[in-house]
């Protein structure tokens, strides 16, 4: 009886070894690569925009942290908000043989190139955060993101709704992203789609403070000099708000009350400005891609068809809102 069992167990084990055996070739001899070190953890190969923003921060503890849960093994790559940084690291990725690669495009243009040497060498390509503009739509699996032009719409929106009462002109001026960035492009799309509805709102000046505090309080600083009257600033996002509002009070003007402020992101600084009167709006852009992320790297990697698109929850804040939500808010 007792050496029954003994021998069940050893065919077990044995077993077990022919299988882990088996599964270990599997993997070895997959056409997507491999770290081909006998671990058949997933590497994936990570290009990050850069550490421009508090939402790139979030955005990158969520990555790191979401590739440390699942088991994935992260190459990542802070390219400095450079495309020429991205295009090599991308091209490093290919040479390690990485099981998958994703990345966050700078901009939208220019990368078909990279993109087919990764198509070339079989190893699957995920955007997150950022779209690109290619034609070719098989270079890469999945779009994993936000819908920019919406956030635009939601903040464009809010201020026809605020300014629906105004009798004369309501000026506006507008701190870009990055210059060719889809946020950048699509946010300032959505605004001027929203906006259009009341001809006294009127966008005018518009410029590009790179996604910085230190870019947005420089052009704030350019804006507030060029135009005796401001009623509004747009700042595509929370890091070049703030910078502004720097600008704005050396000006001797009250942010939130002579200039009405809008952002996107709601990352905790920006809420902070907003529970704090200091801003009037934000449209929220959600950072926290990271488990979705490992999520469709497993399932690329495994073969699995995913959507093309997929698109994060977001919402808006007022500064009633902000005051409310921001003792939860974890980034
Ligand atoms: O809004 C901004 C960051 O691509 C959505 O990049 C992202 C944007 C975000 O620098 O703060």
């Amino acid at each position: 009886m007792r050496s029954r069992s003994t021998a069940r167990t050893v065919i077990a084990a044995f077993a077990g070894v022919l299988l882990a055996a088996s599964v270990a070739a599997c993997g070895n001899s997959d056409t997507g690569g491999g770290s081909g070190d006998g671990n058949d953890k997933i590497v994936l190969g990570f290009s990050q925009v850069g550490a421009e923003s508090g939402w790139r921060t979030a955005n990158t503890t969520s990555i790191k942290e979401a590739a440390a849960a699942a088991g994935i093994e992260l190459k990542f790559d802070d390219a400095q908000q450079k495309q020429e940084n991205q295009i090599k690291a991308i091209r490093n990725f290919i040479q390690q043989k990485v099981d998958v690669i994703a990345f966050s495009p700078v901009v939208e243009s220019g990368w078909d190139t990279v993109l087919k040497e990764a198509k070339d060498a079989k190893i699957p390509v995920i955007l997150t955060d950022r779209a690109v503009d290619s034609a070719d739509k098989s270079l890469y699996k999945t779009f994993l993101g936000s819908d920019f032009v919406k956030e635009g719409r939601l903040a464009g929106e809010w201020l026809v709704e605020q300014k629906k009462a105004a009798s004369g002109p309501v000026n506006i001026v507008e701190l870009q992203g990055t210059t060719g960035s889809a946020p950048a492009n699509d946010r300032k799309k959505g605004f001027a789609e929203a906006i259009a509805a009341n001809p006294n709102l009127k966008i005018v000046a518009s410029q590009s403070g790179d996604f910085t505090r230190a870019g947005g309080k420089q052009v704030m600083e350019q804006f507030l000099k060029a135009n005796p009257k401001i009623d509004v600033l747009f700042a595509h996002n929370d890091d070049m708000g703030l910078g502004a509002l720097e600008a704005i009070t050396a000006a001797g003007k009250t942010p939130g009350k002579d200039i009405t402020i809008i952002t996107v992101d709601a990352v905790k600084d920006g809420m902070q400005a907003l529970a704090d009167g200091k801003f009037n709006f934000i449209a929220e852009c959600s950072p926290l891609l990271g488990p979705q992320l490992m999520d469709l790297a497993k399932k690329v990697k495994a073969g699995e068809e995913v959507p093309a698109r997929i698109e994060t929850e977001e919402t808006t804040f007022t500064q009633e809102q902000a005051k409310e939500a921001l003792p939860n808010r974890k980034y």
